[in-house]
Protein backbone atom coordinates (compact mmCIF):
# COMPACT_ATOMS: atom_id res chain seq x y z
CA UNK A 1 0.00 0.00 0.00
CA UNK A 2 1.70 3.40 -1.06
CA UNK A 3 2.36 5.16 2.26
CA UNK A 4 0.61 8.08 1.14
CA UNK A 5 -3.23 5.68 1.56
CA UNK A 6 -1.42 4.11 4.61
CA UNK A 7 -0.67 7.33 6.00
CA UNK A 8 -4.15 8.39 5.11
CA UNK A 9 -6.20 5.62 7.08
CA UNK A 10 -3.28 6.24 10.15
CA UNK A 11 -4.28 9.97 10.60
CA UNK A 12 -8.25 8.92 10.11
CA UNK A 13 -7.66 6.08 12.37
CA UNK A 14 -6.05 8.18 14.97
CA UNK A 15 -8.66 10.84 14.93
CA UNK A 16 -11.28 8.08 15.24
CA UNK A 17 -9.31 6.76 17.98
CA UNK A 18 -10.40 10.53 19.78
CA UNK A 19 -6.98 11.20 20.25
CA UNK A 20 -7.58 14.87 20.13
CA UNK A 21 -6.42 15.73 23.70
CA UNK A 22 -2.95 14.95 23.01
CA UNK A 23 -3.27 15.29 19.17
CA UNK A 24 -0.66 17.85 17.94
CA UNK A 25 -2.04 20.86 16.60
CA UNK A 26 -0.06 23.29 14.61
CA UNK A 27 0.61 25.75 16.85
CA UNK A 28 2.74 23.34 19.39
CA UNK A 29 6.18 22.57 19.25
CA UNK A 30 7.92 20.14 16.40
CA UNK A 31 9.27 17.84 18.51
CA UNK A 32 10.33 14.30 17.43
CA UNK A 33 9.93 12.50 18.70
CA UNK A 34 6.08 12.69 19.55
CA UNK A 35 5.28 12.99 23.07
CA UNK A 36 2.73 11.39 25.06
CA UNK A 37 1.15 14.47 26.19
CA UNK A 38 2.14 18.31 25.02
CA UNK A 39 0.09 21.06 26.47
CA UNK A 40 0.86 24.76 25.82
CA UNK A 41 0.83 26.90 29.02
CA UNK A 42 0.78 30.39 29.25
CA UNK A 43 4.01 32.51 29.32
CA UNK A 44 7.31 31.63 28.29
CA UNK A 45 10.92 31.22 29.66
CA UNK A 46 13.54 33.31 28.42
CA UNK A 47 17.04 31.90 29.77
CA UNK A 48 19.37 34.94 30.49
CA UNK A 49 23.25 35.16 31.25
CA UNK A 50 22.72 35.04 34.88
CA UNK A 51 20.60 31.46 34.82
CA UNK A 52 22.17 28.18 36.93
CA UNK A 53 21.32 24.90 36.35
CA UNK A 54 19.89 23.32 39.45
CA UNK A 55 20.11 19.87 40.75
CA UNK A 56 19.71 18.08 44.15
CA UNK A 57 20.24 14.50 43.78
CA UNK A 58 23.68 13.34 42.76
CA UNK A 59 22.44 10.94 39.97
CA UNK A 60 21.19 13.78 38.12
CA UNK A 61 24.38 15.69 38.36
CA UNK A 62 25.81 14.26 35.15
CA UNK A 63 22.78 15.21 32.86
CA UNK A 64 22.57 18.64 34.34
CA UNK A 65 26.64 18.87 33.82
CA UNK A 66 25.92 17.39 30.20
CA UNK A 67 22.60 20.08 29.66
CA UNK A 68 24.99 22.89 30.78
CA UNK A 69 27.96 22.11 28.46
CA UNK A 70 25.60 22.29 25.43
CA UNK A 71 24.17 25.30 26.31
CA UNK A 72 27.05 27.22 27.49
CA UNK A 73 28.73 26.18 24.19
CA UNK A 74 25.22 27.77 22.03
CA UNK A 75 24.60 30.86 24.67
CA UNK A 76 28.11 31.82 25.87
CA UNK A 77 26.63 32.19 29.39
CA UNK A 78 28.27 30.92 32.61
CA UNK A 79 25.18 28.63 33.39
CA UNK A 80 26.76 27.39 36.44
CA UNK A 81 25.26 23.97 37.84
CA UNK A 82 23.94 24.22 41.67
CA UNK A 83 22.79 22.00 44.41
CA UNK A 84 19.45 23.12 45.00
CA UNK A 85 16.33 24.60 42.66
CA UNK A 86 17.46 27.00 40.39
CA UNK A 87 16.21 28.44 36.98
CA UNK A 88 16.03 25.64 35.13
CA UNK A 89 16.30 22.45 37.54
CA UNK A 90 16.39 18.88 37.00
CA UNK A 91 14.78 16.04 39.46
CA UNK A 92 15.35 12.81 40.11
CA UNK A 93 12.30 11.71 42.09
CA UNK A 94 9.97 8.87 42.93
CA UNK A 95 7.08 11.14 43.53
CA UNK A 96 3.82 11.36 40.38
CA UNK A 97 3.66 12.14 38.07
CA UNK A 98 7.39 12.03 37.12
CA UNK A 99 8.09 9.02 39.31
CA UNK A 100 5.56 6.95 38.03
CA UNK A 101 6.13 7.48 34.06
CA UNK A 102 9.48 4.42 34.08
CA UNK A 103 12.90 4.01 33.53
CA UNK A 104 13.01 7.15 30.84
CA UNK A 105 9.80 8.90 31.09
CA UNK A 106 9.90 12.66 32.27
CA UNK A 107 7.46 15.75 32.91
CA UNK A 108 8.61 18.99 31.46
CA UNK A 109 7.45 22.41 32.90
CA UNK A 110 8.26 25.68 31.13
CA UNK A 111 6.54 28.93 32.87
CA UNK A 112 7.89 31.95 32.79
CA UNK A 113 9.37 31.88 35.89
CA UNK A 114 11.45 28.20 35.50
CA UNK A 115 11.84 25.26 33.73
CA UNK A 116 11.38 21.92 35.58
CA UNK A 117 12.68 18.64 34.40
CA UNK A 118 11.52 15.76 36.52
CA UNK A 119 11.67 11.70 36.11
CA UNK A 120 12.28 8.42 38.19
CA UNK A 121 15.70 8.29 36.79
CA UNK A 122 18.64 10.18 35.41
CA UNK A 123 18.37 8.13 32.24
CA UNK A 124 14.63 9.73 32.24
CA UNK A 125 15.90 12.91 32.83
CA UNK A 126 18.75 12.79 29.85
CA UNK A 127 15.70 11.81 27.54
CA UNK A 128 14.02 14.94 28.84
CA UNK A 129 16.81 17.18 27.58
CA UNK A 130 16.31 15.59 24.03
CA UNK A 131 13.18 17.30 24.26
CA UNK A 132 14.39 20.02 26.08
CA UNK A 133 16.69 21.20 23.43
CA UNK A 134 14.09 21.28 20.67
CA UNK A 135 11.63 23.52 22.48
CA UNK A 136 14.92 26.01 22.47
CA UNK A 137 15.79 28.09 19.23
CA UNK A 138 17.88 25.07 16.45
CA UNK A 139 20.95 28.42 17.07
CA UNK A 140 21.32 26.30 20.36
CA UNK A 141 22.47 23.25 18.28
CA UNK A 142 25.12 25.86 17.40
CA UNK A 143 28.86 25.23 17.71
CA UNK A 144 29.84 28.55 18.70
CA UNK A 145 28.05 31.21 20.89
CA UNK A 146 25.18 32.54 19.10
CA UNK A 147 23.19 36.06 19.98
CA UNK A 148 19.76 35.42 22.01
CA UNK A 149 17.65 35.77 23.17
CA UNK A 150 16.81 32.09 24.26
CA UNK A 151 12.81 31.75 24.95
CA UNK A 152 10.97 28.87 25.38
CA UNK A 153 6.81 28.94 24.67
CA UNK A 154 5.24 27.80 27.78
CA UNK A 155 4.32 24.13 27.59
CA UNK A 156 3.84 21.30 30.03
CA UNK A 157 5.05 17.71 28.62
CA UNK A 158 4.25 14.24 29.76
CA UNK A 159 6.44 11.38 28.31
CA UNK A 160 7.68 8.03 28.31
CA UNK A 161 8.53 5.11 25.24
CA UNK A 162 5.84 3.26 23.62
CA UNK A 163 8.66 0.43 23.47
CA UNK A 164 12.13 0.57 25.69
CA UNK A 165 14.54 -0.72 22.35
CA UNK A 166 14.88 1.71 20.12
CA UNK A 167 18.16 1.22 18.29
CA UNK A 168 20.64 2.30 15.32
CA UNK A 169 23.25 -0.38 13.78
CA UNK A 170 25.92 0.47 12.14
CA UNK A 171 28.01 -1.84 9.91
CA UNK A 172 31.61 -1.16 10.36
CA UNK A 173 33.20 -4.07 8.85
CA UNK A 174 32.45 -3.39 5.24
CA UNK A 175 33.73 -0.07 5.72
CA UNK A 176 35.39 0.75 9.13
CA UNK A 177 34.65 3.79 10.89
CA UNK A 178 36.70 5.32 13.66
CA UNK A 179 35.97 6.13 17.75
CA UNK A 180 35.37 10.15 16.68
CA UNK A 181 33.15 8.96 13.72
CA UNK A 182 31.32 6.33 15.95
CA UNK A 183 30.58 8.51 18.56
CA UNK A 184 28.96 11.78 16.10
CA UNK A 185 26.80 9.11 14.88
CA UNK A 186 25.54 8.41 18.60
CA UNK A 187 25.34 12.14 19.25
CA UNK A 188 22.93 12.57 16.47
CA UNK A 189 21.04 9.99 17.41
CA UNK A 190 20.28 10.46 20.92
CA UNK A 191 19.13 13.61 20.36
CA UNK A 192 16.20 11.21 19.22
CA UNK A 193 15.92 9.62 22.27
CA UNK A 194 17.91 6.47 20.75
CA UNK A 195 18.96 3.89 23.62
CA UNK A 196 20.69 1.13 21.72
CA UNK A 197 23.76 0.97 19.00
CA UNK A 198 23.98 -2.13 17.50
CA UNK A 199 27.75 -2.45 16.48
CA UNK A 200 28.06 -5.04 12.96
CA UNK A 201 31.61 -5.59 14.03
CA UNK A 202 32.72 -8.16 12.03
CA UNK A 203 31.46 -9.76 8.20
CA UNK A 204 33.46 -10.96 5.40
CA UNK A 205 34.63 -8.02 4.56
CA UNK A 206 36.63 -7.13 7.74
CA UNK A 207 36.63 -7.97 12.17
CA UNK A 208 37.04 -4.75 13.06
CA UNK A 209 37.99 -5.75 16.90
CA UNK A 210 40.77 -6.73 18.66
CA UNK A 211 40.58 -10.44 20.43
CA UNK A 212 43.79 -10.96 22.24
CA UNK A 213 43.58 -14.40 22.30
CA UNK A 214 43.06 -15.03 17.97
CA UNK A 215 46.14 -11.72 17.39
CA UNK A 216 45.12 -11.82 13.66
CA UNK A 217 41.58 -11.99 12.79
CA UNK A 218 41.53 -7.32 13.23
CA UNK A 219 43.91 -5.81 10.62
CA UNK A 220 43.79 -3.11 9.17
CA UNK A 221 41.25 -0.75 10.31
CA UNK A 222 39.86 -2.37 13.67
CA UNK A 223 38.90 -1.20 17.86
CA UNK A 224 41.47 -2.24 20.57
CA UNK A 225 40.08 -3.28 23.13
CA UNK A 226 40.43 0.02 24.80
CA UNK A 227 38.61 2.10 21.16
CA UNK A 228 35.88 0.03 21.71
CA UNK A 229 35.78 0.35 26.23
CA UNK A 230 35.63 4.05 25.15
CA UNK A 231 32.87 4.10 22.75
CA UNK A 232 30.86 1.76 25.72
CA UNK A 233 31.91 4.70 27.78
CA UNK A 234 30.59 7.41 25.62
CA UNK A 235 27.64 5.51 24.95
CA UNK A 236 26.99 5.19 28.30
CA UNK A 237 27.52 7.92 29.18
CA UNK A 238 24.43 9.20 26.59
CA UNK A 239 22.07 6.36 28.45
CA UNK A 240 22.52 4.35 24.71
CA UNK A 241 23.56 0.54 25.33
CA UNK A 242 25.58 -0.82 23.00
CA UNK A 243 25.37 -4.33 21.54
CA UNK A 244 28.08 -5.74 20.06
CA UNK A 245 27.29 -8.02 16.78
CA UNK A 246 30.17 -11.10 15.63
CA UNK A 247 28.45 -12.61 12.73
CA UNK A 248 27.99 -16.46 12.71
CA UNK A 249 28.51 -18.86 11.61
CA UNK A 250 27.92 -17.30 7.48
CA UNK A 251 29.24 -13.71 6.83
CA UNK A 252 33.21 -14.94 8.27
CA UNK A 253 35.49 -15.01 5.51
CA UNK A 254 37.93 -12.58 7.72
CA UNK A 255 37.84 -14.73 10.37
CA UNK A 256 38.28 -17.46 7.82
CA UNK A 257 40.76 -16.05 5.86
CA UNK A 258 42.98 -14.79 8.87
CA UNK A 259 42.99 -18.59 10.28
CA UNK A 260 43.02 -21.87 7.53
CA UNK A 261 42.23 -24.18 11.13
CA UNK A 262 38.82 -22.20 10.51
CA UNK A 263 37.95 -23.68 7.05
CA UNK A 264 36.70 -27.48 6.73
CA UNK A 265 39.40 -28.05 4.51
CA UNK A 266 42.15 -26.59 6.46
CA UNK A 267 42.77 -23.62 3.67
CA UNK A 268 43.04 -20.07 4.68
CA UNK A 269 40.22 -17.91 2.39
CA UNK A 270 41.18 -15.01 0.27
CA UNK A 271 40.13 -11.51 1.64
CA UNK A 272 37.50 -10.33 0.38
CA UNK A 273 35.90 -7.06 -0.56
CA UNK A 274 33.30 -7.25 -2.67
CA UNK A 275 29.32 -7.40 -1.94
CA UNK A 276 28.25 -10.59 -2.38
CA UNK A 277 27.06 -12.65 0.84
CA UNK A 278 26.18 -15.92 2.04
CA UNK A 279 29.61 -17.65 0.31
CA UNK A 280 31.61 -18.23 3.66
CA UNK A 281 30.97 -20.45 6.73
CA UNK A 282 32.17 -21.31 9.96
CA UNK A 283 33.29 -25.11 9.80
CA UNK A 284 30.70 -26.21 12.13
CA UNK A 285 32.08 -29.83 12.39
CA UNK A 286 34.91 -29.08 13.76
CA UNK A 287 36.39 -28.41 17.54
CA UNK A 288 38.40 -25.25 16.84
CA UNK A 289 35.64 -23.86 15.76
CA UNK A 290 33.96 -23.83 19.58
CA UNK A 291 37.06 -23.14 20.70
CA UNK A 292 37.67 -20.21 18.88
CA UNK A 293 33.70 -18.75 19.56
CA UNK A 294 33.94 -19.20 23.04
CA UNK A 295 37.48 -17.38 23.21
CA UNK A 296 35.30 -14.51 21.20
CA UNK A 297 32.46 -14.35 23.09
CA UNK A 298 34.37 -14.18 26.30
CA UNK A 299 36.38 -11.48 25.12
CA UNK A 300 33.82 -9.56 23.76
CA UNK A 301 31.39 -10.22 26.74
CA UNK A 302 34.06 -9.18 29.03
CA UNK A 303 34.26 -5.35 27.19
CA UNK A 304 30.48 -5.21 27.16
CA UNK A 305 28.17 -4.11 29.96
CA UNK A 306 24.71 -3.93 28.51
CA UNK A 307 22.98 -7.64 28.53
CA UNK A 308 22.93 -8.63 24.57
CA UNK A 309 25.69 -10.37 22.97
CA UNK A 310 24.51 -10.55 18.94
CA UNK A 311 25.49 -13.85 17.14
CA UNK A 312 24.03 -12.98 13.82
CA UNK A 313 23.07 -16.10 11.92
CA UNK A 314 21.62 -14.54 8.81
CA UNK A 315 22.19 -15.61 4.96
CA UNK A 316 24.07 -18.76 6.23
CA UNK A 317 23.89 -20.00 3.18
CA UNK A 318 27.01 -21.90 3.17
CA UNK A 319 26.00 -24.21 6.43
CA UNK A 320 24.44 -27.17 5.68
CA UNK A 321 21.27 -26.30 7.50
CA UNK A 322 21.04 -29.51 10.44
CA UNK A 323 24.48 -28.29 10.93
CA UNK A 324 23.41 -24.50 11.53
CA UNK A 325 21.19 -25.86 14.24
CA UNK A 326 23.72 -27.91 16.25
CA UNK A 327 26.04 -24.64 15.76
CA UNK A 328 23.21 -22.31 17.14
CA UNK A 329 22.62 -24.70 19.87
CA UNK A 330 26.20 -24.57 21.51
CA UNK A 331 26.85 -21.01 20.56
CA UNK A 332 23.74 -20.52 22.89
CA UNK A 333 24.84 -22.02 25.62
CA UNK A 334 28.71 -20.42 25.08
CA UNK A 335 26.97 -16.81 25.27
CA UNK A 336 24.96 -18.07 28.14
CA UNK A 337 28.47 -19.15 29.87
CA UNK A 338 29.78 -15.87 29.88
CA UNK A 339 26.84 -14.13 31.33
CA UNK A 340 24.82 -12.77 28.05
CA UNK A 341 21.25 -12.66 26.37
CA UNK A 342 21.70 -14.18 23.19
CA UNK A 343 20.17 -11.74 19.78
CA UNK A 344 20.76 -12.16 16.71
CA UNK A 345 19.00 -12.37 13.13
CA UNK A 346 15.19 -14.15 12.73
CA UNK A 347 17.62 -16.64 11.38
CA UNK A 348 18.41 -17.88 14.77
CA UNK A 349 16.77 -20.24 15.92
CA UNK A 350 17.75 -19.91 19.60
CA UNK A 351 17.88 -16.45 21.84
CA UNK A 352 15.83 -14.51 23.66
CA UNK A 353 15.43 -11.60 21.31
CA UNK A 354 15.50 -12.20 17.54
CA UNK A 355 15.44 -9.01 14.77
CA UNK A 356 13.15 -9.19 12.08
CA UNK A 357 14.67 -7.88 8.94
CA UNK A 358 13.78 -9.70 5.71
CA UNK A 359 10.52 -8.63 4.00
CA UNK A 360 10.37 -11.80 2.30
CA UNK A 361 10.69 -13.72 5.40
CA UNK A 362 8.33 -12.92 8.09
CA UNK A 363 7.65 -16.43 9.02
CA UNK A 364 10.96 -16.09 10.82
CA UNK A 365 9.24 -13.52 12.84
CA UNK A 366 6.17 -15.61 13.45
CA UNK A 367 8.69 -18.48 14.44
CA UNK A 368 10.18 -16.59 17.17
CA UNK A 369 7.25 -15.39 18.90
CA UNK A 370 6.02 -18.94 18.65
CA UNK A 371 9.48 -20.05 20.84
CA UNK A 372 8.95 -17.10 23.02
CA UNK A 373 11.68 -14.69 22.38
CA UNK A 374 10.88 -11.05 21.81
CA UNK A 375 11.22 -9.51 18.72
CA UNK A 376 13.37 -6.19 16.97
CA UNK A 377 11.56 -4.89 14.09
CA UNK A 378 13.63 -3.77 10.99
CA UNK A 379 12.06 -4.72 8.19
CA UNK A 380 14.62 -3.68 5.30
CA UNK A 381 11.76 -2.13 2.99
CA UNK A 382 11.55 0.89 5.87
CA UNK A 383 14.38 0.80 8.04
CA UNK A 384 17.58 -0.17 6.41
CA UNK A 385 18.72 3.27 6.38
CA UNK A 386 20.99 1.94 3.01
CA UNK A 387 18.41 1.28 0.93
CA UNK A 388 18.45 4.14 -1.63
CA UNK A 389 15.59 6.93 -1.24
CA UNK A 390 14.83 7.45 -5.27
CA UNK A 391 16.54 5.60 -8.14
CA UNK A 392 18.79 8.62 -8.47
CA UNK A 393 20.13 8.07 -4.54
CA UNK A 394 24.01 7.88 -5.58
CA UNK A 395 24.98 5.63 -2.00
CA UNK A 396 22.58 2.93 -0.70
CA UNK A 397 21.42 -0.74 -2.59
CA UNK A 398 18.02 -1.24 -3.80
CA UNK A 399 17.37 -4.81 -2.74
CA UNK A 400 14.63 -4.20 -0.88
CA UNK A 401 13.20 -1.46 -2.92
CA UNK A 402 13.28 2.97 -3.10
CA UNK A 403 12.40 3.86 0.58
CA UNK A 404 11.81 7.38 0.41
CA UNK A 405 11.32 9.21 3.62
CA UNK A 406 7.39 8.71 3.77
CA UNK A 407 7.95 5.13 3.10
CA UNK A 408 10.43 5.15 6.41
CA UNK A 409 7.53 6.26 8.18
CA UNK A 410 4.30 4.86 7.59
CA UNK A 411 4.28 1.63 8.77
CA UNK A 412 4.11 0.01 12.46
CA UNK A 413 6.11 -2.77 14.11
CA UNK A 414 2.33 -3.80 15.41
CA UNK A 415 0.53 -4.16 12.69
CA UNK A 416 3.56 -5.18 10.24
CA UNK A 417 3.44 -8.91 10.42
CA UNK A 418 0.49 -10.93 10.87
CA UNK A 419 1.01 -12.69 14.12
CA UNK A 420 3.28 -10.52 15.75
CA UNK A 421 1.33 -8.31 17.74
CA UNK A 422 2.50 -5.30 20.39
CA UNK A 423 3.54 -7.94 23.39
CA UNK A 424 6.05 -9.65 20.99
CA UNK A 425 7.54 -6.57 20.81
CA UNK A 426 11.15 -5.02 22.28
CA UNK A 427 11.00 -2.56 19.58
CA UNK A 428 12.89 -1.39 16.47
CA UNK A 429 16.23 -0.89 14.84
CA UNK A 430 17.72 1.11 11.54
CA UNK A 431 19.74 -0.56 10.61
CA UNK A 432 22.90 0.91 8.09
CA UNK A 433 24.99 -1.32 6.13
CA UNK A 434 27.91 0.12 4.55
CA UNK A 435 28.96 -1.55 1.51
CA UNK A 436 29.12 1.64 -0.45
CA UNK A 437 29.05 4.09 2.53
CA UNK A 438 32.80 4.81 3.11
CA UNK A 439 32.51 8.38 4.79
CA UNK A 440 30.73 10.11 7.32
CA UNK A 441 28.86 12.24 5.28
CA UNK A 442 27.65 9.25 2.89
CA UNK A 443 26.21 7.87 7.01
CA UNK A 444 25.12 11.03 7.60
CA UNK A 445 23.13 11.18 3.53
CA UNK A 446 21.51 7.65 4.47
CA UNK A 447 20.58 8.26 8.30
CA UNK A 448 18.83 11.79 7.97
CA UNK A 449 16.34 12.28 7.25
CA UNK A 450 14.90 8.84 8.54
CA UNK A 451 16.39 7.82 11.22
CA UNK A 452 14.26 10.25 13.42
CA UNK A 453 11.46 8.51 12.04
CA UNK A 454 12.24 4.95 12.94
CA UNK A 455 13.28 6.35 16.53
CA UNK A 456 9.55 8.20 16.56
CA UNK A 457 7.98 5.09 15.75
CA UNK A 458 9.76 3.45 18.73
CA UNK A 459 8.62 6.02 20.79
CA UNK A 460 5.21 7.92 20.47
CA UNK A 461 1.89 6.58 20.84
CA UNK A 462 0.83 4.96 17.57
CA UNK A 463 -2.65 6.45 17.49
CA UNK A 464 -1.29 9.69 17.72
CA UNK A 465 1.56 9.41 14.78
CA UNK A 466 0.59 10.42 11.13
CA UNK A 467 2.44 11.35 8.53
CA UNK A 468 0.76 14.21 7.30
CA UNK A 469 1.58 15.79 11.42
CA UNK A 470 5.34 14.09 11.56
CA UNK A 471 6.64 15.56 7.77
CA UNK A 472 6.20 19.01 9.35
CA UNK A 473 8.07 18.27 12.79
CA UNK A 474 10.42 16.60 10.70
CA UNK A 475 11.19 19.82 8.51
CA UNK A 476 12.03 21.84 11.74
CA UNK A 477 14.90 19.61 12.19
CA UNK A 478 16.39 21.05 9.45
CA UNK A 479 18.16 23.96 10.96
CA UNK A 480 19.45 21.95 13.69
CA UNK A 481 21.21 19.62 11.63
CA UNK A 482 22.50 22.18 9.36
CA UNK A 483 24.01 24.25 12.89
CA UNK A 484 25.71 20.86 13.50
CA UNK A 485 26.76 20.53 10.01
CA UNK A 486 24.88 17.45 9.54
CA UNK A 487 24.80 16.11 5.53
CA UNK A 488 20.92 15.10 4.64
CA UNK A 489 18.81 14.30 2.02
CA UNK A 490 16.37 17.01 0.93
CA UNK A 491 13.60 14.81 0.28
CA UNK A 492 10.54 16.55 -1.77
CA UNK A 493 7.86 14.97 0.64
CA UNK A 494 9.41 17.06 3.37
CA UNK A 495 8.21 20.88 3.52
CA UNK A 496 11.49 21.85 4.28
CA UNK A 497 11.39 25.54 5.63
N1 LIG B 1 21.51 -8.31 4.13
C1 LIG B 1 22.64 -8.67 4.99
C2 LIG B 1 23.56 -7.52 5.40
C3 LIG B 1 23.72 -6.48 4.32
C4 LIG B 1 22.35 -6.00 3.87
C5 LIG B 1 22.46 -4.82 2.93
C6 LIG B 1 21.11 -8.61 6.91
C7 LIG B 1 20.71 -9.18 8.24
C8 LIG B 1 21.62 -7.16 3.24
N2 LIG B 1 22.09 -9.26 6.22
O1 LIG B 1 20.57 -7.61 6.49
O2 LIG B 1 24.84 -8.06 5.73
O3 LIG B 1 24.48 -6.99 3.24
O4 LIG B 1 21.23 -4.18 2.74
Amino acid sequence: MPHRRLAALMTASALAAGCTADAPDPTSPALVPLPVSVRASEGGFTLDAGARIGVREAGGVPVAEGLARLLRRATGYALPVVRQEAEITLEVTSRPPAGGLGQEGYTLDVTPERVRLAAATPEGLFRGVQTLRQLLPPKVESTGPQPGPWTIDGVRVEDRPRFPYRGVMLDVARHFFTVEQVKRYIDLAVAYKVNHLHLHLTDDQGWRIEIKSWPRLAADGFYTQDDYREIVRYAAERFVTVVPEIDTPGHTNAALAAYAELNCDGRAREPYRGREVGFSSLCTSKEVTYRFLDDVVREVAALTPGPYLNLGGDEAHSTDPEDYEKFVTRAHQIVDTYGKRLTGWAEMTSGEVAQHWNPREPDRAVAAVARGAKLIMSPADRSYLDMKYTAGTGYGLDWAGLVEVGDSYAWDPATLVEGVTEKDILGVEAPLWTETLETPDALEYMAYPRLPGIAEIGWSPAAARSWEDYRGRLAAQAPRWQAQSVTFYRSPEVPWH
